[in-house]
């Protein structure tokens, strides 16, 4: 089955590495990797680019990489100067220098810039460059809407005279250089569009994801001061339809209250949603997009913006209530987005490249819109994971039963058989209301034992859907119909969804070709080994390479991330830092440990991409990212870094749990957990614990249709114990038919630790979760 990639049992001979303390520690680690002398023969889980693939990549070889990482950390404004110069348009070059740095808060304020000096535009570059070079007939944007059929094409010529049309319009209504303009918008193609006539004026963009409640938007409206908003009316989810434009004016309402004031309201007609009557409207402040836009022409002077002049505002989730406005620049973001979009992934003119994230998040800026474009890529943007979540409630006429014990739901239409429930569930569940949600219907059995999905699907009612993340409407083979739909040859997703999907099952998997996939892509959160093999074998055939790739909002672009070509990978392990990137592993004390080591990972250095401050709080920048350990910017995230020179990224380092003074990462027994056949989705947090500091609580998803048993409970600790060891062996499993996340897939582990601790009072904010009952859910299940 693997003709391309070569997996262990024919390996080509990797060095093991031994230890050679320096300062450029990377470059001799890896010259070590490739020089090495002995073999990292008890290593199973190798897997090697086929040398079809290797010799047809950018990078080809790990001594390629060696030798172009060498120049980007010896000699770093050489190296992206060249790229600078080389691949991009600009009005003007920068000087008298490459960049400047300070890093270290002993030596003064940080300041990161790059390119100063420069002038240039980077819609300039994602578009006008492409259609002088003679691309203006390809395919820009391949838009899928969430209803199967409902989709359209741009060409990078019809893309910039959209974006012209608006970026006049924007013009016209009096923004300028450097006025902020919020997004709050769905993946509509109405969306990148948006982002790049801001950019093209040189408005600084501030998107805000759709599904963020009235509260949030207010809070980002009032800290980033928009001149205009633009929104659409409405947006349809399953049958369900969400009215964007009441939530906008319940937000600008609010701010309004607050003494911040936005003019301008730009609303998009979704009428595939709803039509524009039944719109509320705020004449003088709100327009309809389709009345002004498309009168406007479409040519628009691009404003030459200088490189360290703010290209938009992306707000993120910190330690403390108040989100962070992570403000990233034009010309080092560009530089980094393309170039790193082009090596981690292998990019050629002729794929075609499907990234799932939505443009509310860094990886919708970085690897939607910018990156992809400035390549002259053909993307797929894909209009989302509208859940249909709900069953009629028309269908269900009673429900027996209560807590803790077996209840039989009867449905009114004709039956041949009653349903029963099997788990434990509170009868004050928004079920009882009619509304089951997917996770709980997963445990719902016919008596007869046929699954409910089957029964639904029998009888041609509305199948429920899932609760998160994974496009599985119309059904979970949603993917990999868009992917044989458009030839997708790179698709870049996140580990929640390929779990979800995986629990989904391969059927939906391998009705599908999916011959046109190359290279597959993860990022959001460390992917455990089980899922990277899922993905590796069962979507990409055994055959394309994984680029599980590292990064921040606050990087701008991948840190640490194979190149797909150049070297081995091993699942789970996002491999080795990107070209300029310095990763450095140190101790509590900040000293840097060299070799095998694990500890908090920071970077030395900066890099293009790199952000510049957070908006309006340059204190609170230095403070979160450059204080903790002097000299450096700190990530976060925990890592460690095995004797191959591999990094292993183990999640937030407040995730780290010590258990009797071993350090264990939650990202670690969340992987064995994992690995049970029957357990599809783990998360561990620490809590307090009489003898050993902090004990392990772990909260585990079962495969469907696996019922919770104290057998179950016992031999997942036994998988735990086996692979780490004793130590790390779960106090407490805690059965989780769903776990609370955010509307981008992470795992909210602040909620998690308050339900292990039993601190319910305490829950704290809960409205970034995506599906608010989850929480309930688990508080009930807390003691069985
Ligand atoms: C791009 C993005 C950043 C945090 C980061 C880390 C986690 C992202 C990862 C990963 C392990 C990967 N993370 N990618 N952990 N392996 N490939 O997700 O940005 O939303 O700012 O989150 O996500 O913990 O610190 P952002």
């Amino acid at each position: 089955p693997n003709e391309n990639l070569k997996t262990s049992n024919n390996v080509r001979h990797v060095g093991s590495v031994k230890t050679q303390p320096s300062d450029a520690g990377y470059i001799s680690h890896l010259n070590a990797v490739i020089l090495g002398e002995a073999l990292a023969s008890e290593e199973i889980d190798l897997i090697f680019p086929s040398d079809e693939f290797s010799r047809q990549a950018h990078v080809p070889s790990l001594e390629k990489y060696l030798e172009m990482y060498k120049r980007s950390i010896e000699d770093p404004a050489g190296f992206w100067s060249d790229i600078a110069s080389s691949e991009f348009y600009w009005k003007e070059k920068w000087s008298p220098q490459v960049y400047s740095e300070n890093l270290d808060v002993r030596k003064g304020d940080i300041k990161i810039e790059w390119f100063k000096g420069g002038s240039t535009n980077i819609c300039y570059n994602c578009l006008d460059k492409n259609v002088e070079a003679g691309n203006g007939d390809k395919i820009a944007i391949y838009w899928e809407g969430n209803e199967p059929g409902s989709d359209g094409t741009l060409t990078y010529i019809q893309l910039l005279r959209k974006v012209c049309q608006l970026a006049n319009y924007l013009k016209d209504v009096g923004i300028r250089k450097g006025d902020t303009v919020v997004i709050y918008l769905p993946m509509l193609m109405e969306l990148p569009i948006a982002m790049l006539a801001c950019a093209r004026i040189g408005a600084v963009h501030s998107v805000v994801f759709a599904g963020f409640s009235a509260e949030s938007l207010a809070q980002r409206i009032m800290d980033c001061k928009p001149k205009a908003v633009i929104t659409c009316n409405a947006v349809k989810r399953g049958s369900k339809v969400i009215h964007l434009k009441d939530i906008v004016d319940a937000a600008l309402s609010e701010t309004s209250r607050n003494k911040v004031c936005v003019d301008v309201c730009l609303t998009y007609e979704n009428n595939l949603a709803m039509k524009r009557e039944s719109t509320n409207w705020q004449e003088g402040r709100d327009t309809w997009w389709q009345d002004v836009v498309p009168t406007h022409p479409t040519t628009c002077e691009v404003e030459w913006v200088n490189a360290e002049d703010p290209l938009f505002l992306l707000y993120t989730s910190g330690s403390t209530g108040k989100p962070k406005g992570v403000l990233h620049t034009t010309g080092g973001y560009m530089v980094y987005t393309a170039t790193t979009f082009k090596y981690a992934f292998d990019y050629k003119p002729s794929d075609v490249y499907w990234c799932t994230a939505d443009c509310g998040w860094i990886t919708g800026h970085s690897y939607v819109t910018y990156g992809p474009l400035l390549n002259g890529a053909s993307v797929v943007v894909y209009e989302g994971v509208w859940m249909e979540n709900l069953l009629s409630s028309s269908t269900i006429s009673s429900l027996d039963g209560v807590l803790g014990r077996e209840i039989t739901l009867k449905v009114r239409k004709q039956m041949p058989e009653d349903l029963m429930v099997v788990g434990l569930f509170k009868p004050t569940f928004p079920w009882v209301h009619g509304l089951i949600p997917d996770v709980i219907l997963s445990r719902i059995r016919l008596i007869n034992g046929k699954n409910i999905r089957e029964f639904i699907e029998h009888h041609n009612w509305k199948m429920p859907e899932d609760l998160m993340v994974a496009p599985n409407y119309p059904d979970s083979g949603r993917c990999w119909d868009i992917v044989d739909k458009y030839r997708v040859t790179i698709f870049y997703t996140a580990p929640t969804l390929v779990r979800s999907l995986m629990r989904d099952g391969d059927e939906f998997v391998i009705r599908y070709s999916r011959k046109s996939l190359r290279v597959l892509g993860s990022v959001g959160e460390p992917i455990n080994p089980s899922a990277w093999r899922w993905f590796f074998n069962v979507v990409g055939d055994s055959r394309c390479p994984i680029s599980d790739t590292w990064w921040q909002t606050e990087t701008g672009g991948f840190m640490i991330t194979p190149l797909p070509g150049a070297w081995p990978l091993k699942p789970g392990s996002a491999t080795f830092p990107f070209f300029g990137v310095q990763p450095v592993i140190v101790d509590e004390k900040g000293v840097e440990i060299e070799g095998e080591c694990n500890g908090y990972l920071c970077v030395k250095g900066s890099w293009p991409g790199a952000f510049r401050t957070l908006y309006g709080d340059h204190e609170r920048y230095e403070t979160t990212y450059f204080k903790p350990f002097p000299g450096y910017y700190f990530s976060g995230d925990g890592c460690s870094r095995d004797k191959d020179g591999f990094h292993w990224l183990t999640g937030r380092v407040d995730d780290v749990i010590n258990v009797s003074g071993h350090r264990i990462g939650t990202a670690e027994v969340e992987s064995a957990l994992v690995s049970h056949p029957q357990c599809v989705e783990a998360a561990v947090v620490g809590v307090e614990h009489e003898v050993k500091g902090q004990g392990i609580y772990a909260f585990v998803t079962l495969v469907e249709g696996v019922p919770y048993s104290e057998e179950l409970r016992k031999s997942l600790i036994l998988t735990v114990r086996n692979q780490i060891g004793a130590f790390a062996a779960p106090d407490k499993i805690h059965w989780a038919p769903g776990l609370p996340k955010t509307r981008s897939g992470k795992i909210m582990r602040r909620i998690l630790r308050k339900i292990a601790s039993r601190q319910l009072n305490e829950l704290g904010d809960t409205s970034t979760l995506a599906d608010p009952n989850v929480v309930e859910q688990l508080i009930t299940l807390a003691d069985c």
